[in-house]
């Protein structure tokens, strides 16, 4: 343990030298010493874990830093066809061990750090988790960013700076509270501000006709876009691309002296103020007119800041002589939308080609909807976007003018080339004027102007095509494809967990999985070995361990290292079904409470961990993050049953957390109603970290149990297709619920886990018909075959051997979900870009 020999004051011995790419650890340590004493965060001389860390980050980023200008130059000087990812969101997570790792110089840091007296998993734990984002959506982008800079692919990430991120999740009494994300409450040694690269965004104003005849917007308020850059290293390899994250700015000009020598301080700031909201946190509650507003600034801010960058470099890229040649921009850009946020870079891009560029409607449209692609990343009818015309007028007046044309214009289309689709005219338009609110859907939009769009597990986009966008796909039949989802090798097993990683390489005579998943598939080979088995089950047993340690530092509760580890963590939705989890803890609690003490002991020991962030107005998901809490204080507490269950809620998930999860956990729930998960992609992790899978047929479940096998995954409940019947079925009053689903219900409402009011979260579960009424998610109709599947995980558990080799099956039947197959799909069927690797000098 470092932090035990840790000094007060750095090591006198070791000279500070500023040499960045040193090799041998004593240079690096020398080199951490230099940032330690001449980039000093601190007040001189101490030199205690943080300081370390920051040290150790500095000099790391200054090895980044030269692959970075590299492969910018290199990019500039080949000025190939580059991918322009749109997010609202960001899961990057911590940045040292995975740039270490990616760099190829984790021993020699860890050995350097060593030499000043502290240990490398230490000052890890020192950073912060850059968590930009809330769910799958924004840890798919991170994924995609690490791949494509190991694909040695030309791609940028573009985002926004939220500086309180998302939220915190705090558990208290009452459950969940949100308290602000402090990931830059001190600074950030990962980003770097590029004060050169700063755009104008307007908001509101005006549209103005000039003599020409062609429009401009005018007036309303200017904000300044100003960059800051976040490094991404690919793994091995010298391609560092760049995740630029946008910060809103008013100039100084925009500070009123006037006033504020009058004593009228808050006016004097007022748009400082202002550009302060914008990027304040992710998802702002959107309750208020106010809040709505808001939410659309940020998503414009995003769209316009990037593409003026995107087309600034696209000039830039030209010869001199050179004249600019529009027609080349498709060959030039890709830009893919991760859902509907980034829509407004539909437009924006129209009114940059034409109100400031000059083109033609004609020409800008082609442009833009040979550039654009959409990823569609959910059906759950609540998450499809839809503005208020009015609040758009008011915002972005000539935005809205080119939306009406695109309307206009489709509508057109349809009367002209296919008449049979008038009838659904009403709900192809991108305007929906028929509601009491006329709205902008912005999934119309994309799909009206985007070359692409695609979904995100098989599953998924047939379901896209057979229902959502049905009448489009007969518009255009070539549009639409799937994109099984990914994840990266690197950080979801190479560098969270070592010690499997260690074995996979031995076993397989290479680490070159690491680029090429594929290879696990060799694993099979040896699933029945019984060295590999017991190699399997130690390094198994040491995540177990760690994970055990970090619980009972969180949460208080010690969990035994013998007992299933059963997790479910991902956002708390009513359709992911946390409710039918914990319907189940409750069921086996009451079971266990009733069985002799002898019968308890032939039970399967297990303990349930569920985590995740309830969105802070959701109501019911923060019933359940309560309940789950409520229980796990009863049956912790209970003498006759804990040492065969433990209920945990594990606090404030993200993605360093899932880095300790997933390494330890043998069973995973991925249990939403069919047809409603898009894809899942922590189904994916805990897969290929040898977890076994309890799961409906959904999402990326699907591909997941085709891969490894059948026999290697507890399925239960309805399928997709029944779906609808099965509600249809509810409706009418035909539905018998189970005992057992009854019997849970019961025993909550009895008051065994304390007198909060849990019928509102149970009535959602009864009752015949509504949304959020007549268990629209199906809980009840799935609970006996859920119920019938834990059985069947019980009994397998038993059988030591047969759970390891079911285990290491899952590892080897994972190659599939690397994001580096996916990003070579995306980048060979989508964006038609080519790799363009930085050459080693
Ligand atoms: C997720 N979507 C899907 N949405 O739910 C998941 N934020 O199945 C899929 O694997 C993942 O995307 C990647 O494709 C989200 O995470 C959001 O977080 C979201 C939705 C609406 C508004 C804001």
């Amino acid at each position: 343990n470092g932090s035990a020999t840790a000094k007060d004051k750095i090591s006198e011995k070791i000279p500070a030298v500023a040499h960045p790419l040193a090799e041998k650890s004593t240079e690096i340590a020398s080199n951490i010493k230099y940032h330690a004493e001449y980039s000093p965060h601190f007040s001189p001389f101490k030199f205690e874990l943080e300081q370390a860390y920051y040290a150790t980050a500095d000099s790391v980023r200054d090895r980044l830093i030269k692959q970075w200008n590299e492969t910018y130059s290199h990019y500039h000087k080949v000025n190939p066809k580059q991918t322009y990812y749109l997010s609202m969101e960001y899961l990057q997570g911590r940045a040292l061990t995975n740039a270490v790792g990616n760099l190829d110089v984790k021993d020699a840091y860890a050995d350097a750090l060593k030499q000043l007296g502290h240990a490398l998993e230490d000052i890890v734990e020192q950073e912060k988790d850059a968590a930009l984002g809330n769910g799958g959506l924004g840890r798919l982008a991170s994924c995609f960013l690490d791949s494509m800079a190991t694909l040695n692919l030309p791609a940028w990430g573009y985002g926004l700076r939220y500086r309180y991120g998302l939220f915190k999740q705090r558990i208290t009494k009452a459950g969940q509270e949100e308290i602000p994300e402090d990931w830059l409450e001190k600074f950030s040694p990962w980003e770097v501000v590029r004060h050169d690269v700063v755009f104008p965004v307007r908001f509101f104003g005006q549209v103005e006709v000039l003599p020409t005849g062609s429009r401009k917007w005018v007036g309303g308020e200017v904000i300044q876009a100003v960059a800051y850059d976040v490094p991404i290293p690919g793994y091995k390899t010298k391609n560092t691309n760049s995740l630029r994250l946008w910060e809103a700015k008013a100039c100084a000009e925009d500070f009123n002296l006037f006033q504020f020598n009058d004593g009228q301080y808050e006016s004097a700031a007022l748009l400082h103020a202002r550009a302060q909201q914008i990027c304040a946190v992710l998802y702002p509650g959107d309750a208020t007119e106010n809040g709505k507003l808001l939410r659309l600034k940020q998503q414009f801010f995003l769209c316009s800041a990037s593409l003026q960058d995107i087309i600034a470099r696209f000039k830039d890229r030209k010869d001199d002589n050179d004249e600019i040649k529009w027609s080349e921009f498709p060959s030039k850009v890709a830009v893919q939308l991760n859902d509907t946020h980034p829509t407004l870079a539909i437009p924006e891009l129209m009114r940059l080609l034409m109100d400031e560029e000059g083109l033609g409607w004609d020409e800008a449209w082609n442009i833009t909807t040979s550039t654009i692609a959409y990823t569609n990343h959910t059906v759950l009818p609540e998450a499809l976007e839809k503005w208020s015309q009015a609040v758009m007028w008011k915002l972005l007046p000539r935005h809205m003018e080119i939306i009406e044309e695109i309307d206009k214009r489709f509508i057109a289309m349809i009367k002209s080339t296919r008449p049979d689709l008038e009838g659904k005219l009403p709900d192809l338009r991108v305007l929906d004027n028929n509601t009491q609110k006329a709205v902008v859907r912005m999934a119309n939009l994309c799909v009206v102007s985007s070359h692409t769009v695609n979904g995100v597990a098989q599953l998924h986009s047939d379901i896209l095509k057979a229902e959502l966008f049905a009448d489009y796909v007969s518009i255009w039949p070539g549009k639409f494809q799937n994109k099984t989802n990914g994840i990266t090798p690197r950080r979801w097993l190479r560098f969270c967990n070592p010690e499997l990683s260690h074995i996979i390489t031995k076993w397989l005579k290479t680490d070159q999985w690491v680029t090429n998943l594929d290879l696990l598939a060799n694993l099979r080979q040896f699933a029945d070995n019984s060295d590999l088995q017991s190699e399997w089950e130690l390094a198994k047993m040491a995540s177990k361990q760690r994970l055990a340690n970090y619980i009972v530092q969180v949460t208080g509760v010690s969990i035994d290292p013998n007992s299933l580890f059963d997790i479910q963590v991902k956002r708390i939705h009513e359709y992911k079904r946390q409710l039918l989890n914990i319907l189940g803890a409750v069921y086996r609690y009451k079971k266990l409470k009733e069985m002799s003490p002898a019968d308890r002991k032939r039970t399967t020991p297990r303990t349930i961990m569920i985590g995740g962030k309830a969105f802070a107005t959701y109501t019911n998901a923060k019933r359940i993050v309560k309940l789950v809490n409520d229980v796990g204080a009863v049956v912790n507490n209970d003498p006759e049953v804990n040492s065969f269950l433990k209920v945990v809620f594990v606090p404030n998930y993200n993605v360093s957390v899932a880095e300790m999860l997933i390494p330890g956990s043998e069973l995973s729930q991925h249990i939403s109603t069919a047809g409603m998960e898009a894809s899942g992609t922590s189904n994916m992790k805990f897969a290929l970290n040898g977890c076994l899978i309890i799961g409906t047929l959904d999402g990326a479940n699907v591909e997941i149990r085709e891969e490894i096998g059948d026999t290697n995954f507890f399925l239960f409940g309805a399928t997709a297709d029944e779906v609808p019947r099965l509600r249809k079925e509810r409706e009418d009053g035909m539905f018998k619920p189970d005992p057992r689903f009854e019997e849970a219900k019961q025993f909550i409402r009895s008051g065994a886990f304390g007198s909060y009011d849990y019928n509102p979260l149970l009535e959602s579960l009864e009752g015949n018909s509504g949304y959020g009424r007549g268990d629209y998610f199906l809980v009840g109709y799935d609970f006996p075959s859920y119920m019938d599947a834990q059985e069947r995980v019980d009994e397998a558990y038993k059988d030591r051997k047969r759970w390891i080799k079911m285990s290491i099956l899952s590892t080897a039947g994972s190659g599939k979900f690397s994001s580096d197959r996916t990003i070579a799909q995306y980048a060979q069927e989508i964006w038609k870009i080519n790799e363009c690797s930085v050459p080693s000098m």
